[in-house]
C-alpha cells in the first residue's frame, strides 16, 4: 500500500468490521429464525436460495478470526450482535448461550489488545417481530430499546463504541420500497413507517445505553453520492431528491431534528401520525457519527410516481458489484457531514472496501483502499475531525441477497472447508499498519 500509519494523526485508530447474520452461523447456538431465513428460503431472492445457517461458522471459530485481527495490527473491530440470537423471540426468553457468546468474543477481543466497538442490528429481525409488523410497527423502538438493555446490561461495561442500528437506509427503504432485503416489501406506507421507526429505536436504544451509563455512542449512515446523469433540471432534481431520500432523510433526523422538504413531498401522507413529536428522541445526542461509504449513482429523471427517478450506469471502473470506484465522493461526504451535520463531532468511517473475484492476488482491492485512504486525507487537511477508518470486512461472508458468490473479505474463506486465507490486501495493509 502507499498508506503508512504514521501518515495520519497520532491517536487515528485502524479497524475492521463484520456483521453477525453474515458470519457467524445462525441456525447454531440457540440463535432463532429472522426474517432473512424466510426472506432466503423464498425463491428468486437471494442468488442460489443461499442463507446464513453455517455462514463463516464464526460462532466455532471465532478465537481463530479474533487472531487475524490482532496479527494484521487492527486496532478495533467493529463487530454486530444478533437480536435473535440474544433474544430468539425477540423478546422474552433469553438464549444465555447467546449472551455468553458475545461476551467471550468480547473478552478475547479485549485479551488480545483490539477495541471492541459494537453495533445492535445489522439486520436479522427475529421472526416473531416480523410477524408483527417489524419496522412497520411503532412498539419496535420499545422491543429495541429492551434488547439494548439485555445485551448492553451483559457487555456494555467493556465497549469502546456502540451505535444501535447499522444504516437505516437498507433497514427501510432497500427492504421495503426497493424490496431487495427482507422483508422484501415494495410498499410506500410501509417504507414511510420504517424510516421513521428505525431513527425512533436508533433513539430510544441510546437513551437506553445512557441510562446503564454508557457513553461513546454513536449512529452509523450508509451515504451514497447522488450525480446528475444529465444537465437537466428534472435529472438535477431528480439527483437532489435520491441524496434527500438516501443520505439527508437520516442525518437530518439525527442531527437536525427535521426531515428534509423534498422527500417529505412524497413521503408525508404515508408517515405515522404525529411523527414531529418523535424528533426529541431521534435527536438524541450522540458523541460521534459513522459514515459508510462505497459508491456514487447517476440519477436521472424518470415519469412513473414519486420519486419519479431511476439510476443510469456510470463510466467509473466497477467492482465485483457493478458498483463505480469514485473516492473524491467520499472526501466530499465527510466534508459536507462535519459542515451541514455534524460539526464538531468525531466522524468515523465506519465501513469501507470493494467485492472482487480475485482471491488471492486482490491488488484491486489494495488500489481501492490506498484510493479511499487518500480521500480521507483530504478531508483530513480540510479539517474534518476524523478519528478513524474501518475496512469492510475481515472474511468473504454473506453477502445479502448476492449470497456467498461476492467477496468483501481481506481473508479468503473457502465456503467447502472454512478455511481462511489471508488475500494480498490482508498482507499489505499489515504491513502499512506495522510501518512508522
Ligand atoms: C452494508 C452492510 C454490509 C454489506 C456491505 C457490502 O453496508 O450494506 O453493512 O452488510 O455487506 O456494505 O454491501
Amino acid at each position: 500500500m502507499k498508506h503508512k500509519r504514521s501518515d495520519f494523526p497520532q491517536d487515528f485508530l485502524f479497524g475492521v468490521a463484520t456483521s453477525a447474520y453474515q458470519i457467524e452461523g445462525h441456525a447454531q447456538g440457540g440463535a432463532g429464525k429472522t426474517h432473512w431465513d424466510s426472506f432466503a428460503a423464498t425463491p428468486g431472492n437471494v442468488v442460489n436460495a443461499e442463507n446464513g445457517d453455517l455462514a463463516c461458522d464464526h460462532l466455532n471459530r471465532f478465537e481463530q478470526d479474533l487472531d487475524l485481527i490482532q496479527d494484521a495490527g487492527f486496532d478495533c473491530y467493529r463487530f454486530s450482535t444478533s437480536w435473535a440470537r440474544v433474544l430468539p423471540e425477540g423478546r422474552g426468553a433469553v438464549n444465555q448461550a447467546g449472551l455468553d457468546f458475545y461476551d467471550r468474543l468480547t473478552d478475547g477481543l479485549l485479551e488480545r489488545g483490539i477495541r471492541p466497538c459494537a453495533t445492535l442490528y445489522h439486520w436479522e429481525l427475529p421472526s416473531p417481530l416480523a410477524d408483527l409488523g417489524g419496522w412497520r410497527n411503532r412498539d419496535i423502538a420499545g422491543w429495541f430499546a429492551d434488547f439494548t438493555e439485555i445485551i448492553m446490561g451483559r457487555i456494555g461495561d467493556r465497549m469502546f463504541s456502540v451505535a444501535p442500528i447499522n444504516e437505516p437506509w437498507c433497514v427501510s427503504w432497500l427492504s421495503h420500497f426497493d424490496g431487495h432485503h427482507a422483508p422484501g416489501l415494495r410498499d410506500i406506507r410501509a417504507t414511510a413507517r420504517a424510516m421513521h421507526h428505525v431513527l425512533l429505536a436508533h433513539g430510544r436504544s441510546i437513551e437506553a445505553m445512557r441510562g446503564l451509563g454508557m457513553s461513546n455512542l454513536g449512529a452509523v449512515f450508509n451515504l451514497e453520492w447522488a450525480e446528475p446523469a444529465d444537465d437537466s433540471a428534472q435529472s438535477e432534481n431528480a439527483a437532489a431528491l435520491y441524496d434527500g431520500i438516501y443520505n439527508r432523510f437520516f442525518l437530518g433526523g439525527v442531527f437536525k431534528k427535521s426531515y428534509p422538504e423534498n422527500v417529505l413531498d412524497g413521503l408525508a401522507p404515508h408517515l405515522p401520525a404525529d411523527w414531529e413529536d418523535d424528533f426529541e428522541t431521534i435527536g438524541a445526542p450522540v458523541d460521534w457519527c459513522g459514515l459508510n461509504y462505497y459508491t456514487r449513482k447517476l440519477i436521472s429523471h424518470t415519469d412513473a410516481p414519486w420519486p419519479s427517478l431511476k439510476e443510469v450506469q456510470g463510466p467509473l471502473p466497477k467492482t465485483q458489484m457493478g458498483w463505480e470506484i469514485d473516492p473524491d465522493a467520499l472526501s466530499r461526504f465527510l466534508i459536507r457531514t462535519a459542515r451541514e451535520y455534524t460539526g464538531e463531532l468525531p466522524i468515523f468511517v465506519t465501513e469501507n472496501g470493494m467485492a472482487s473475484s480475485e482471491r488471492q492476488q486482490d491488488n484491486d482491492r489494495i488500489d481501492y483502499l490506498d484510493l479511499h485512504l487518500s480521500a480521507l486525507q483530504e478531508a483530513l487537511n480540510q479539517g474534518v475531525p476524523i478519528n478513524g477508518y474501518f475496512v469492510w470486512s475481515l472474511l468473504d461472508n454473506y453477502e445479502w441477497a448476492l449470497g456467498y458468490e461476492k467477496r468483501f473479505g481481506l481473508v479468503d474463506v473457502d465456503f467447502k472447508t472454512l478455511k481462511r486465507t489471508p488475500k494480498a490486501s490482508y498482507h499489505a495493509i499489515k504491513s502499512a499498519l506495522a510501518s512508522i
